[in-house]
């Protein structure tokens, strides 16, 4: 964690990165480390969420001097309040990405748009029915409407439960009837957690955070989940193929475009913009070889999965790769783009390109996307790229070395598929041993730690315990660059895993896709425990984020405890400055939920914690002395 003054090596496991860190010092260019280091140490109160801006009675800071606001909430009711508001911003990235998923589903059924269409049929279908919607003897596109239009009610405030709801189990259902955490409508529990902590509503931290749990299930079992299973309806369902991964993909003779943000409605239209003849013509012209495309970020992931476009990197990755001096452009949608890439690009000859009015940034073009006119927009975003192919400087760049492969693509459908329809293949696995449990490690980068350390060092030690590793978000890329995205990986794993993986020649850490794809992972483990007849907390399974930083990461966590996952975290959100909040997180949720928080920084340690409940867990179903 923190410390004031870091070396380069101590900020980050990488060649590339480190490689690019000196290039920025030498080109005078300020990173998020060095902002990290003139904001150390942070604000105490803050740090363990003891201050209150709620109110203008306020701003408020709880102290042995002054234990109570203004207005008399303690410091439980305070942390409490700003963990809901935490988690509620966190849901709410991701749900509004689904609900742009819908808008587009929406005008491709009502043939409101020429630029994007249907293709995954069978999993419309598939989805269709699974929500209950009638399918015999419809056209596909009447489907997609009342699709659409169930999906836009899971927002509101009419289902009383959500659409998805269908995949939990009984008794993981039946846990949240009983503490009236149902989740209902997106929007309504979002909306209910400001309510709530509004000043004078809800004073009861624990009341508080159950309805925080109740915040991010709606977000795990609806935004996130419809953003995945719309994406694969409108963009296809991914399978595996080959890519590369560092700053090593990008190509000096080419004209080179990253992807950044996390909805592939804009990234998906920039491929097909970078595969048009007549723009690679112009780039040719230009004195360009081609045009290359890398990602960045989620979107970078959505890409990947589904297209195999090669990754640039993850997030404190994305300052860097334009440090490299060979970006021509940045074409970004939203979340986890940091403001200075901005005067980051500004230092180079890189465009920063908007394309979402939620997320405008001063000094970047904007190319507002729209559903029905994102060819267009995307041919026009890839025409200033090659436009700037001229002013790049050749003696100011310097492409840190070559790519890694990798594999990505792993769907729900592609495991499915490869233990040949049944997932009795991999409890036989998990019942004999080999497989002794599975873990999902998702989530982010944060200076505060140097950088896919945490991220790394957890899988290795994971897959040498024999427990499977599913990645997901910016792990994907720390995992990809440590060469533990390819079926040769499994020499690092354990007898079991190194079986099993070796049989089905897949890697023992297997990518499954963006942050919203998280909702995969739930589909999967609520998939394993209908298959036993138990709860998802019965099952060997664990959930980490050790280097998180998002308001998004903590609401994926929060929704995984909520679903009964144990989840780790390198770090604890800002709460411990209350007991009641912290005991309950990382233990009493464990008493009402079947699963908690587990906090540790130290990877190592990390393991044998996770290691040391799923051994508990397998005891408990009797698969382990
Ligand atoms: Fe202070 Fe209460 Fe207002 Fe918060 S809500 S700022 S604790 S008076
Ligand atoms: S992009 S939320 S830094 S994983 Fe999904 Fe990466 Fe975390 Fe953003």
């Amino acid at each position: 964690m923190t410390k004031e003054k870091k070396t380069i090596e101590e900020k980050s496991i990488w060649p590339d990165a480190q490689k690019m860190i000196r290039k920025a010092e030498l080109d005078n260019v300020e990173t998020a480390w060095d902002r990290l280091e003139k904001q150390t140490p942070h604000c105490t109160f803050c740090e363990s969420g003891l201050s209150c801006q709620n109110c203008t009675m306020g701003p408020c800071r709880i102290s042995k001097k002054a234990p109570l606001g203004v207005c008399g909430a303690d410091g439980d009711v305070i942390v409490a309040r700003n963990f809901g508001r935490f988690v509620a911003g966190g849901s709410a990235g991701h749900s509004d990405h689904g609900r742009d998923c819908i808008e587009a589903l929406h005008a491709v059924a009502h043939n409101l748009t020429a630029d994007y269409t249907i293709k995954d049929e069978a999993k419309l279908l598939r989805i269709a029915s699974e929500v209950g919607i009638t399918c015999e003897d419809r056209p596909v596109l009447d489907i997609a409407k009342d699709l659409s239009e169930l999906f836009y009610a899971n927002y509101g405030s009419t289902l009383s439960e959500l659409s998805f709801l269908c995949r939990v189990p009984e008794k993981r259902k039946k846990i949240w009837r009983e503490l009236g955490i149902t989740p209902r409508g997106v929007d309504r529990e979002i909306a209910e957690m400001m309510h709530r902590t509004h000043m004078g509503c809800d004073n009861d931290a624990p009341n508080t955070l159950l309805h925080s749990a109740r915040t991010c299930l709606s977000d795990g079992w609806a935004g996130s989940m419809i953003a995945t299973e719309i994406s694969d309806i409108l963009f296809g369902t991914p399978t595996p193929r080959k890519t590369m991964v560092n700053l090593g993909i990008l190509k000096e003779d080419h004209v080179n475009i990253l992807v950044h943000g996390h909805n592939p409605i804009v990234s998906e239209k920039i491929i097909e913009a970078v595969n048009d003849p007549e723009l690679i013509a112009f780039a040719q012209e230009k004195g360009a070889a081609g045009i290359n495309l890398g990602g960045l970020c989620c979107t970078g992931n959505e890409l990947m999965m589904r297209q195999g476009v090669p990754m640039a990197g993850n997030h404190l990755m994305t300052e860097l790769a334009i440090v490299t001096g060979a970006v021509e452009l940045i074409v970004a949608d939203y979340q986890c783009i940091m403001p200075s890439m901005i005067t980051v690009s500004d230092c180079y000859h890189t465009k920063m390109v908007t394309t979402s009015n939620k997320a405008k940034f001063t000094g970047a073009e904007h190319i507002q996307f729209e559903i029905h006119n994102g060819m267009s927009q995307a041919r026009k975003v890839v025409r200033l790229a090659i436009e700037r192919f001229s002013s790049r400087n050749n003696d100011r760049v310097e492409i840190p070395q070559g790519p890694i492969e990798m594999v990505t693509g792993f769907s729900n459908e592609v495991l499915l598929n490869a233990l040949g329809g049944s997932l009795t293949p991999l409890i036989d696995a998990i019942k004999a041993g080999d497989i002794r449990g599975v873990v999902a490690i998702v989530g982010c980068n944060n200076p505060k730690y140097k950088q896919d350390h945490c991220n790394v060092n957890l899988a290795k030690e994971l897959i040498k315990k024999d427990i499977l590793v599913l990645v997901t978000g910016c792990v994907t890329t720390a995992s990809g660059k440590a060469g533990l995205l390819i079926p040769e990986a499994i020499e690092m794993a354990g007898p079991g895993i190194k079986k099993i993986c070796g049989s089905l020649g897949i890697p023992p850490v297997l990518h499954m896709g963006s942050c919203i794809d998280n909702s995969r992972i739930l589909q999967l483990a609520a998939l394993l425990a209908n298959e036993l007849g138990v709860d998802i907390s019965d099952l060997p399974l664990a959930g980490s984020s050790p280097e998180w930083y998002s308001e998004k990461a903590a609401a994926i966590g929060t929704y995984c405890v909520a679903s009964g996952i144990y989840t780790h975290l390198g770090h604890p959100p800002n709460i411990t400055g209350s007991e009641v909040v912290t005991n309950l997180a990382i233990n009493g949720f464990d008493d009402i939920l079947g699963a908690c928080f587990g906090i540790e920084p130290d990877p190592f340690k990390a393991a044998d914690l996770i290691d040391a409940r799923i051994k508990d867990k397998r005891k408990a179903l009797g698969l382990e002395e």
